[in-house]
């Protein structure tokens, strides 16, 4: 921009009645996209939420949400305790550290902590409280069975998709308990464990009357896939799902590429279910950290472009852990029609970086990707995921149609209703070959 355009644009924006007129529009258009924004409910496509069904996997409440390995991470910052003694501690104690260290002591700023500050806000509680008594008071009132319609009504999520893995004991009872879980809960088939880590998934998979091996036999082949056709047929899964480090390769000679290659990709394939595939993450970089001491490294995205060109007919969710790997993503997403950003996620889902990747994506690819996902392990989480991300959203967007207004064309309000549906929900829907 030259110095003449910018005196074009003050004067036209303060000096005149053409300028009134647009600040009139540019009000109009903010107050649309941010209604639009708000009141469109989102279909949450990856979070680590548990419906009620699923007993005391379904967490909410202040000592979870403090015991979050996002604010684990933050707390050990400032406090002098050792890993081996919080880990020690019950989770009160726990809950009780971490709020006299980041809420009393010094102030929650960082994304994570901020979002209990919005949390504690939209229940009414004090936000400067001395201890977490009254929290503690106000979460025992509610009734596990109640509090999710509560919150998603709060947050205005219409669906959430959980993260369902196959080997773990406590949801395999359920999961064969044959209870009806919750309408709004959706299932993700998580294949962490068997892609990787396989030698101890064999086991466990035998466990359940299948007989796999080490070595990836013909036969193993063709009962891992009977495994999978079985854990769809219980799970009705929206999407098969996997994380995968930093150096993931395609194609890979090890048991993960046999895997992916003969048993994962096939099996999407034939089920019509999509495959989400999130990159970037460097497990246990401190392991005395547990779940707070993972990393991440910049990926090598040419990995996806070769899945999507191999398997046209697989619908593939992806999304990177490295802010580095963003562009990249988008520009692949130009190149396969079958590949659907998604989310920013964990490291990279803080207002900043959320702000930069939604406006490269819209750019890029119009509405054609999936803005969001929560990655909540705390039902209540979803008010502050959902209500900062909107936020940032609604900037992206609002800039967006400004920036068309004054190339020509201005959006209508059912316009931008539409684009605001498929992108919080009819993009996922389409994807996963379902209609709501
Ligand atoms: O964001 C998180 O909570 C991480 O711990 C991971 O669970 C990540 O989202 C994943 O799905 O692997
Ligand atoms: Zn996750």
């Amino acid at each position: 921009m030259n110095d003449s355009t910018v005196n074009n644009d003050k004067h036209e924006t303060f000096g005149s009645a053409a300028g009134d007129e647009s600040r009139a529009a540019n009000f109009d258009l903010r107050r649309i996209v941010d209604n639009a924004v708000r009141e469109t409910p989102v279909a949450d496509m990856h979070t680590h939420l548990f419906a009620a069904e699923f007993g005391d996997l379904n967490l909410f409440g202040i000592d979870e949400l403090l015991n979050y390995h996002y604010l684990i991470a933050e707390l050990f910052r400032y406090s002098s305790v050792s890993y081996a003694d919080f880990w020690r501690m019950e989770k009160r104690a726990q809950a009780d550290l971490i709020w006299r260290t980041l809420f009393v002591e010094n102030t929650p700023l960082s994304e994570a902590t901020r979002g209990v500050i919005a949390v504690l806000q939209a229940f009414g509680l004090n936000t400067n409280a001395a201890n977490l008594s009254e929290a503690r008071e106000f979460f025992a009132d509610q009734n596990a069975n109640d509090f999710p319609a509560k919150v998603l009504a709060i947050a205005n999520v219409s669906d959430v998709v959980m993260t369902n893995d196959p080997l773990d004991e406590d949801e395999i009872k359920v999961w064969k308990s044959g209870a009806k879980i919750d309408a709004r809960f959706h299932a993700a088939l998580r294949l962490d464990r068997l892609l990787n880590g396989w030698t101890e998934a064999v086991p466990l998979i035998n466990k359940q009357n299948y007989r796999v091996s080490n070595d990836l036999s013909e036969s193993s082949i063709k009962e891992t896939r009977r495994f999978l056709d079985d854990w769809i047929a219980v799970m009705k899964p929206t999407y098969l799902g996997v994380s995968l480090p930093d150096d993931f390769a395609f194609p890979e000679d090890s048991a993960r590429g046999k895997l992916l290659t003969e048993v994962v990709l096939p099996t999407c394939e034939n089920h019509n279910v999509a495959l989400s595939l999130m990159i970037g993450v460097r497990r246990k970089v401190n392991p005395a950290l547990k779940l707070a001491g993972d990393g991440l490294g910049r990926a090598d995205v040419s990995a996806l472009s070769r899945i999507c060109a191999a398997n046209p007919n697989v619908k593939i969710l992806s999304t990177f852990l490295s802010r580095e790997n963003q562009h990249e993503l988008c520009v692949a997403a130009r190149k396969f029609k079958n590949l659907m950003p998604f989310g920013c996620w964990w490291f990279v889902n803080n207002g900043s970086i959320i702000s930069e990747i939604t406006r490269e994506r819209i750019e890029l690819l119009g509405t054609s990707f999936i803005p969001q996902h929560s990655d909540a392990r705390v039902l209540d989480q979803l008010i502050y995921k959902w209500s900062f991300s909107r936020r940032i959203i609604a900037d992206a967007l609002f800039d967006s149609y400004a920036n068309l207004e004054r190339d020509g064309r201005r959006a209508t309000k059912a316009e931008i209703e539409r684009d605001v549906k498929k992108m919080f929900s009819e993009n996922f829907w389409n994807l996963v070959h379902q209609q709501k």
